[in-house]
């Protein structure tokens, strides 16, 4: 087709894929140009991103494009929030680029917390506090004396760090800054207060971007190995979940009371709202609710729960025993199994980082009183029943913080294939659930560039364009009585 064609890179936690994005008959369509495992390496005790591997992956998968389709116009990077890399003076990337799970971080919440007072960071920054966030990597990294703030002049997020290996250019995206807890909600402004009595460099921290800005062409030399020409960089939602969000197929964008929200739903689920604007108050601190920064200004509140992470890592395990199963035979046995024979806390501590997730789950089990899953099905759908009990909690918790009732849940992104998981969502939280579409980062991503480029007017028309797009599968409400039943029994275990 003439259309022009637009190049999603989106990183997640466990893969990465460059997806083609066109118009044609009026739709949007998405096609898969290369896809790519993201595992995390360990340098010494250190986990950190693979970011060459990522980088020569991303540059496969721009080469496939470039020979795929003529007339490609923009691309753009989204990944996950709250990682970043330093740069000093000299554009030389400064100390290891970190995952977000790497031990550094236990405890620091609290150290932190004795610097500035929980509810002075929270007011300042509207954020969700987990151990995960740049705020406490960064403290982390004084505490411990890491020459590299010392040098650094720059920090960029991931999508960012990535804009900056494709264009030679910096720039920090609003969206994924807003992850950091070191942005103010109101302002999209840094916190210029906590900057300061935490010690942090003050010169890092540059201006931020509005998404669909753009940074100019791809450098010579990516051009060049690439074969792409003259492509231009136009930044999309950086932050996936802000991404995925823009992709929810829902009718009222941003409103004052929501009466829906969504579960993108990956390695995390990110169960929410969109809002006009932040909600900082002292309920939503204690019920440890966040407000990142979606597009052009929206807010969404929500809360991070651990999602997909424990099913995938449960497969990782058995793959390394040799007794791996496929995605769908997961699924399939999970279906078959015995319901609520094991309750497991997703977001427990046990199941951050666990060097083995199948013994994690065993020795959970046992701490808590439970028997150990007796046979793979149990322990696949104690992974997904557990998140749905999350699911129900925090539908609750969003409904007491909007103060309204939430009619419907959209669910996004790769879990809403997982047919198991939404019908059970909608028999937990009582609610229709409406799931899909699957690729709804990339979707998201591909708007803004059209945004960008000026071949769609404004958001709410890309929003359009991606709900007349794509699929939808509606689940109703089955079996509520016995969810509620396992759900009082589990509460008073
Ligand atoms: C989802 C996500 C979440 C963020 C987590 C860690 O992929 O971006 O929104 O809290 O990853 O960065």
């Amino acid at each position: 087709s003439s259309a022009s064609t637009h190049l999603a890179i989106d990183l997640g936690a466990s893969s990465g894929r460059v997806m083609a994005g066109f118009l044609e008959n009026n739709q949007l369509k998405l096609a898969e140009c290369h896809r790519f495992v993201n595992d995390p390496v360990f340098i010494q005790q250190s986990m950190q991103w693979n970011v060459h591997g990522l980088w020569s992956e991303i540059q496969n998968g721009l080469r496939k494009a470039a020979n795929e389709y003529k007339n490609i116009r923009s691309a753009g990077v989204d990944t996950w929030g709250v990682d970043y890399a330093l740069l000093d003076d000299q554009d030389l990337v400064a100390g290891p680029i970190r995952h977000y799970r790497d031990a550094r971080t236990r405890g620091m919440m609290q150290r932190a917390w004795e610097i500035v007072p929980r509810d002075q960071i929270f007011q300042a920054t509207g954020l969700q506090f987990m151990e995960l966030n740049t705020l406490f990597q960064l403290v982390a990294a004084r505490l411990n004396h890491e020459r590299s703030l010392d040098v650094a002049n720059g920090m960029l997020l991931m999508g960012d760090f990535f804009h900056w290996l494709l264009t030679g250019q910096r720039s920090v995206d609003v969206t994924n800054a807003s992850t950091t807890q070191l942005l103010d909600p109101r302002t999209q402004q840094w916190s210029t207060d906590l900057i300061r009595r935490f010690n942090l460099p003050p010169a890092i921290f540059r201006d931020c971007i509005q998404p669909g800005t753009s940074l100019g062409p791809i450098q010579t030399s990516v051009a060049e190995t690439t074969g792409l020409g003259n492509v231009e960089v136009i930044v999309p939602a950086t932050h996936d979940t802000a991404s995925a969000v823009i992709a929810v197929p829902a009718k009222n964008f941003a409103p004052e009371k929501p009466d829906w929200c969504y579960i993108s739903s990956g390695t995390w689920s990110l169960m929410g709202c969109e809002l006009s604007h932040p909600l900082v108050n002292e309920r939503c601190s204690e019920l440890n609710f966040t407000n990142e920064g979606g597009i052009h200004g929206s807010t969404r509140l929500l809360k991070n729960i651990c999602g997909l992470w424990i099913f995938q890592q449960i497969r990782k395990s058995l793959d390394r025993r040799g007794a791996a199963e496929s995605w769908d035979e997961m699924v399939a046995r999970a279906s078959e199994a015995a319901p609520f024979s094991l309750y497991l806390d997703p977001d427990d501590d046990a199941f951050v980082a666990p060097s083995d997730m199948v013994d994690a789950v065993i020795g959970y089990a046992a701490r808590t009183g439970q028997h150990a899953p007796e046979n793979n099905g149990v322990l696949y759908r104690s992974a997904l029943e557990g998140l749905v009990f999350r699911y129900r909690d925090c539908l609750t918790m969003l409904e007491s913080l909007v103060e309204h009732r939430i009619e419907v849940i959209h669910i996004v992104g790769g879990g809403s294939r997982n047919k198991l998981l939404c019908q059970m969502t909608a028999d937990a939280c009582d609610r229709p659930v409406v799931a899909g579409p699957v690729e709804a980062t990339a979707a998201g991503n591909v708007v803004v560039q059209m945004l960008g480029c000026g071949e769609i007017n404004n958001i709410t028309e890309a929003r359009q364009l991606i709900s007349n797009s794509f699929g939808t599968e509606h689940y109703l409400p089955k079996n509520t009585e016995t969810w509620s039943e396992a759900a009082s029994r589990f509460a008073s275990q």
